[in-house]
């Protein structure tokens, strides 16, 4: 049985991969990070109430800040694939904590891969959740492999470092290391204080009557935004590759935050601009105009497609939020 481990297993992406991981015969072994309320929420159905080491699902505490526990952790578990997703991943709050964030995005990367090399173990195989971020306001659209790095926020920053630390490693010690250059991905399962959640909880909240107000800041920004759970098949396709690379992984298509809130209140025949707030606080002191990728060499290499629809995407996480406020989705049709 394949053993991997995944650091960032509590957030969005590392819970869909736990599961596509489990579904393909994998032990899975994660990392969480010690806090007062245990905080595996997006995990737990994965384990038995209370529990921490189940079958095929097992939980230590850690953090990527602590080279120590890495090597601990690689040592015992002896994992074949480790999947570094561990993240402060939100851009503006990056802006407000630039030390903390380059310390568990830039460092963090740094000490995994270092756990990694110290260990001897010359076949794991190592991914790193790299973004598009690390293009910023590039001028070049789409992006791609190509596209010189232009980073426009201390995250994208850290995640440069990260994406330059793991091709040093493959090119100097010959490990099997790949950088997924994903773009936007979202689900049910994404952070409330990212845009898309933040967006489609505003909403069941405001038909809930729990809120009438929805602030928000740059609505003309676009973005490539995919379903977190294609993407991470894509980290997985990528580490089955007989060499490591890096690949953009994007659906290449873009849209506006406006084209969103259209594609959420739509849903349910309701116009989001009565509610719709506008907040300077929420404004970044760089924003990226607009990300688009270009994933031909995936595609071409390993065969990826992204196969739900922004549409698609916008309905499942509107239906999950307004079920989670008690609503009752029929009398939308839906
Ligand atoms: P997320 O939901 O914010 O999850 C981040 C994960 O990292 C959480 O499990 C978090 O633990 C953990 N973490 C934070 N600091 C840590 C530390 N010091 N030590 C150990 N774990 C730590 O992010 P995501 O959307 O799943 O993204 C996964 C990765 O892909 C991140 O590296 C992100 O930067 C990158 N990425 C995301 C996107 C996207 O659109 N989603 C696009 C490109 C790249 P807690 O649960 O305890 O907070
Ligand atoms: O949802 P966002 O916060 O995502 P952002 O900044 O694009 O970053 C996400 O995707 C990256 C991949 O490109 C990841 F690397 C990163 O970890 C993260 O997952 O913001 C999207 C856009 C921005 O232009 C922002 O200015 O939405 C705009 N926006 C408008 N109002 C808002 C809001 N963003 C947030 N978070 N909250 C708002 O109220």
């Amino acid at each position: 049985m394949k053993k991997a481990l995944i650091s960032g297993i509590s957030g969005q992406d590392g819970s869909y991969l736990a599961e596509l991981l489990i579904s393909k015969g994998y032990e899975v072994h994660g990392i969480v990070r010690r806090s007062s309320i245990l905080n595996i929420n997006r995990i737990d159905h994965l384990l038995q109430p209370g529990e921490m080491h189940g079958e095929s699902l097992k939980l230590y505490f850690g953090d990527v800040t602590d080279s120590s526990r890495l090597a601990d952790l690689i040592d015992r578990i002896e994992p074949e694939e480790v999947y570094n997703l561990a993240a402060q991943s939100h851009v503006n709050i990056s802006f407000h904590e630039p030390i903390h964030t380059s310390e568990v995005v830039a460092l963090g990367a740094l000490k995994m891969l270092e756990a990694v090399r110290k260990s001897g173990a010359s076949h794991i195989r190592f991914y790193q959740a790299t973004t598009s971020e690390v293009f910023g306001n590039a001028g070049v659209s789409p992006q791609d492999e190509h596209t010189p790095f232009h980073p426009d926020n201390p995250y994208a920053c850290g995640k440069v470092f990260a994406f330059h630390q793991v091709r040093l490693y493959r090119e100097a010690y010959g490990l099997h290391a790949s950088n997924g250059i994903l773009f936007n991905h979202e689900s049910p399962r994404r952070g409330d204080n990212f845009v898309t959640r933040k967006i489609t909880r505003g909403l069941a909240r405001i038909v809930a009557g729990r809120q009438n107000k929805l602030a928000l800041g740059n609505l003309d920004a676009r973005r490539d935004w995919g379903h977190a759970k294609d993407y991470v098949e894509a980290m997985w396709m990528m580490m089955q590759q007989a060499s490591s690379d890096d690949y953009v992984i994007a659906t290449g298509k873009s849209h506006s935050v406006r084209d969103f809130l259209d594609a959420s209140f739509g849903l349910l025949g309701l116009d989001w601009s009565t509610h719709v707030v506008s907040d300077p606080e929420l404004l970044r002191p760089v924003d990226v105009n607009e990300f688009i990728g270009d994933s031909s060499k995936a595609r071409q290499a390993f065969g990826w497609e992204p196969r739900i629809s922004l549409r698609e995407m916008a309905r499942e996480m509107v239906i999950t939020d307004l079920l989670h406020e008690g609503i009752d989705v029929a009398q939308f049709g839906l």
